[in-house]
């Protein structure tokens, strides 16, 4: 199975990406937990990503893309993905197919978990009190909110143009969102 994942930030995307991939037998690829890693590590590329995630706003598509590319050719994704939080543009989902078509493979679904934003921001002003994230601030979330209107949203009808869409609720328990999430991949 190789799919993506789309959803409003605090949709739980990272919370199903993990019980989905693990389901599925393939490894979940979050670009989000790549870029915290390397913040993380203070390599470069952690430098670069650091000065966009902590305003809210996308890292720039060359430097995203050129990090997915490579984590595609690594072995373990050969048979198979789960990529969270990427694409998050129109043109990272031109990108993307370029990228599967040079791998002689195509996407099976994109799956768009769906919530309303009183519910997202209510999740991830939730988890900066546990986790202390510093784009989980009130005027941060407000602005991923809106880049995620502007630029991620399309992306709900270009799968939908590829015959890829499979949108699932992600309101209510998270065990209830993963069932929902499962039955709807069985069928792909
Ligand atoms: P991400 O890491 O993708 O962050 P996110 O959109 O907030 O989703 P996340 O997966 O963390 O949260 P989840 O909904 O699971 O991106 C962070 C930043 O990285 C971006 O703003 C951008 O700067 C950069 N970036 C990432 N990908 C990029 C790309 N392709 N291009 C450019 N830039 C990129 O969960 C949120 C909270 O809700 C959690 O606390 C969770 O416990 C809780 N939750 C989940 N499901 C719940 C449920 N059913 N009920 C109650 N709470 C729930």
């Amino acid at each position: 199975m190789r799919a993506v994942l789309l959803g409003p930030p605090g949709a739980g995307k990272g919370t199903q990406a993990a019980r989905l991939a693990d389901r599925l037998g393939v490894p979940a690829i979050s670009t989000g937990d790549i870029f915290r890693a390397n913040v993380k590590g203070g390599t470069e590329l952690g430098r670069k990503a650091q000065e966009y995630m902590s305003t809210g706003a996308l890292v720039p598509d060359e430097v995203t893309n050129a990090m997915v590319r490579d984590r595609l050719e690594q072995d373990d994704a050969a048979a198979g993905f789960l990529l969270d939080g990427y694409p998050r543009n129109p043109e990272q989902a031109v990108e993307l197919d370029t990228m599967l078509a040079d791998l002689a493979v195509s996407l099976d679904a994109a799956i768009e978990i769906t919530a309303d934003v009183d519910e997202v921001t209510t999740r991830l002003l939730k988890r900066a009190q546990i986790e202390g994230r510093d784009d989980d601030t009130e005027p941060v979330i407000r602005k991923r909110l809106e880049i995620y209107a502007a630029s991620t949203a399309p992306l709900t009808a270009y799968y939908q143009g590829q015959s890829l869409l499979v949108q699932v609720d992600g309101m209510g328990d998270v065990d209830d969102v993963t069932a929902r999430l499962i039955a709807a991949v069985d069928g792909k």
